[in-house]
């Protein structure tokens, strides 16, 4: 069955703001790529409601990949995996105390059944993140296929061929 055009939303979701400053590098690639996108704060701790309402009402609001951040015991990714089938990229915020190797294994994981994409800690992790939702949506979106190819071409030829 083919995907209907409208479902090519990604929705990016933080436990805190403190994880905006990571998370800012996730929007600013689907921008780039023009992806549709909403960002929120959703924390699986502190506003349990939240979130369970966001993951419910994720499908029938055209949400086809969501991003979750979190750091810490970075349950936030699993939850919301758990309450959807949508796929779930966790991107592992880098903590203060244990660098963010605490997010990555929380996030990374997870015993079988609900799976969550995991990518690097950090700022790397949430590019990617944006990259990985961008292909995701590029399957049933020929345009975002278009971008998403023209970028990595882009990539490639900034890449010179000797050091300086
Ligand atoms: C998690 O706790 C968030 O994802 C954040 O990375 C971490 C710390 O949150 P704050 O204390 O900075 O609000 O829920």
């Amino acid at each position: 069955m083919k995907k209907k055009l409208k479902n090519n939303k990604v929705a990016i979701v933080m436990g805190s703001q403190s994880d905006y400053s990571t998370m800012q590098y996730c929007e600013q690639v689907l921008k780039i790529l023009k992806v549709k996108f909403e960002t929120k704060i959703v924390s699986a701790h502190r506003t349990p409601d939240r979130m369970y309402k966001f993951a419910k009402s994720a499908e029938k609001n055209n949400i086809s990949v969501i991003v979750a951040g979190a750091g810490g015991s970075a349950h936030l990714p699993g939850m919301i995996a758990a309450l959807t089938s949508i796929p779930v990229i966790g991107v592992p915020i880098e903590s203060k105390k244990l660098k963010g190797l605490d997010s990555l294994l929380s996030i990374a994981q997870m015993p079988k059944g609900i799976p969550v994409g995991t990518v690097a800690i950090g700022k790397d992790g949430a590019i990617n993140a944006g990259l990985f939702a961008a292909s995701i949506i590029a399957n049933s979106n020929n345009q975002i296929k278009k971008n998403l190819n023209n970028w990595r071409t882009k990539q490639t030829k900034s890449v010179k061929k000797k050091p300086k």
